[in-house]
């Protein structure tokens, strides 16, 4: 989608880490680490947010589901990791395009928000 920077990121238009790809899926890591892996599990196909997944197929959906233990065996993740997707304005959402942040390397607060 036009002006999307995640659309962009998936074009290599703007440059990213990438740490996984296949049909479906892009993962790079967030410019913005808040643990010592930071990454972000993206549908290559563009979705806004978790809210607007109606016309999406359940393979582009999956996809994304099943990459993230592949990244997490890569990423050495074996003590555990935390998947987010904030969606919306009360979840504090900035970019618009569908993610999930795969967050490990450290221990997690029990406390989500
Ligand atoms: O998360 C959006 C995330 O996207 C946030 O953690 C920063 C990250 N981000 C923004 N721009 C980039 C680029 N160019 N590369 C990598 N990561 C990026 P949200 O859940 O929407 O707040």
């Amino acid at each position: 989608m036009e002006n999307c920077l995640f659309c962009k990121i998936i074009s290599g238009e703007i440059p990213s880490q990438k740490v996984y790809e296949n049909e479906y899926v892009y993962a790079f890591r967030d410019i913005n680490p808040q643990a010592p892996v930071h990454v972000l599990v993206i549908p290559k196909k563009h979705v806004s947010s978790l809210d607007d997944t109606a016309g999406s197929t359940d393979t582009e959906l999956a996809e994304c589901l099943r990459a993230i233990r592949v990244i997490a065996a890569h990423e050495n993740l074996a003590g555990g990791y935390r998947v987010v997707s904030n969606c919306g304005d009360d979840a504090c959402q900035s970019v618009h395009h569908l993610h999930f942040h795969i967050l490990g390397g450290r221990k997690m607060a029990e406390q989500m928000a």
